[in-house]
């Protein structure tokens, strides 16, 4: 960067270039295109149109801000273990400002911020990545000498679009952690909506699966617009149901087979890690479907052996005890149930979606996976109007 587009070929005029630009095969590509159009829970055959989006689309420019935060959103997305998902994405932006992989240092990167937002006035996708200190006038984060409230507004006033990566610029995430022992987000930290007084769109995570901000950049390039989004801003196609459904521990919730304590034989055995305060129950996001990167089965949390903490949820995660058992907020019955004993090593949901490819049958195999997203909020919301004419109902 003194603009990224230095260090990225960006003549597109054949799928060859891609396969060229990518070091992938056409192969690969469309396997890829596949996964996404899943991913974001399109119907059968909607990876040609993702494909031809992603091949032919002209780059949206974007300038990519860092406030209160560590990086991992960045790491998550430039480490991504899939060869080629961190090219992907850096092919279908076009990266005009990003203060962790610009060459450029102070008054320079500065310049290319500001002459960015001049150039492409009203075209730019901005994304931001951290919260937002909003205490004392917001002197706790600076960058040039302006506060994160200044500089993000401003770069938000002549956008085409405003995403927040992260929890923390989803709601404020990390840095607004309630202490029982100290001052309450003792600087003020905010997530973008808040600080812009207007909704933006928001893929929390803490860091977020990189599939999900890439699904909803390609949805932009392919439909024109950005994702249908819940009433958190998140894409419903990505955070459209519980954790919870689609587990691949859930068996053993519903036997009540539970681990106690880590490392005890439940533990061992891989049983609902429900009591060790996961909060699966309660927090939205596909974490159970899409796991992250490539890496084979149980490559999430829970996979691993930790409860879920809710990293996607405001007002779950970084907020609620780690080991509080979770609100059951809508006990519906699981999309499918996974066998209780899963062999090691298998593919993961990821390239059993490409390997679905080969076969012509990805979008339809995998949006077997997708086909009920978005069913649980209105399930949500159809338990609370109920709830609320019982209510009145009584006089309560
Ligand atoms: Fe870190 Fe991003 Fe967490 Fe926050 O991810 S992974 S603290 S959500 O803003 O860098
Ligand atoms: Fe999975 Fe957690 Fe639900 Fe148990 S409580 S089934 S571990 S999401
Ligand atoms: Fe976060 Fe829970 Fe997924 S901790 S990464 S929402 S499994």
């Amino acid at each position: 960067m003194g603009n990224m587009n230095e260090f990225f070929d960006l003549s597109r005029k054949t799928l060859d270039d891609v396969e060229r630009r990518l070091s992938m095969s056409r192969r690969e590509f469309l396997q890829f295109c596949a996964t996404l159009a899943a991913t974001m829970g399109l119907p059968s055959g909607a990876e040609a149109a993702v494909a031809e989006a992603v091949e032919k689309a002209q780059r949206p420019p974007v300038i990519w801000l860092h406030f209160q935060e560590c990086t991992g959103c960045s790491e998550s997305l430039l480490r991504a273990e899939h060869p080629t998902l961190e090219s992907l994405i850096l092919d279908t932006i076009s990266l005009e400002y990003h203060e962790t992989l610009m060459a450029a240092a102070g008054h320079q990167a500065e310049k290319a911020r500001l002459d960015a937002m001049v150039k492409y006035k009203g075209k730019y996708i901005l994304v931001v990545e951290g919260a937002i200190p909003t205490k004392e006038r917001g002197i706790y984060c600076k960058v040039g000498g302006h506060t994160a409230i200044d500089i993000l507004k401003s770069c938000a006033a002549d956008a085409a679009a405003v995403i927040a990566i992260g929890s923390c610029a989803s709601w404020g995430g990390m840095p607004s952690t309630i202490s029982p022992l100290f001052d309450s987000n003792p600087t003020g930290a905010s997530g973008v909506a808040e600080v812009l007084g207007k909704p933006v769109v928001t893929i929390p995570g803490c860091p977020p699966n990189p599939y999900n901000f890439l699904a909803t950049v390609v949805h932009y390039l392919t439909f024109g617009k950005l994702p249908e989004v819940d009433d958190k801003g998140r894409p419903k196609f990505a955070y459209g149901r519980l954790i919870h459904e689609n587990c691949e521990r859930r068996a053993h919730f519903d036997a009540g087979r539970f681990a106690m304590e880590f490392g005890d034989d439940g533990h061992r055995k891989g049983y609902c890690l429900y009591k060790l305060g996961c909060k699966g129950p309660e927090t939205y996001a596909n974490c159970s479907t899409i796991g992250f990167g490539d890496a084979g089965e149980n490559n999430w949390p829970v996979g691993c052996g930790h409860p879920c903490i809710g990293c996607t949820e405001k007002g779950v995660g970084f907020q609620k005890p780690i080991h509080q058992v979770a609100k059951m907020i809508n006990v519906a019955p699981p999309t499918q149930y996974p066998r209780i004993v899963e062999e090691q090593g298998k593919t993961s949901f990821v390239s059993a979606a490409a390997l679905a490819a080969v076969a012509g049958a990805a979008a339809g195999a995998t949006a077997m996976l997708t086909r009920n997203f978005g069913l649980s909020h209105a399930a949500e919301e159809a338990e609370q109007a109920k709830a609320a004419a019982q209510d009145k109902k009584t006089g309560a």
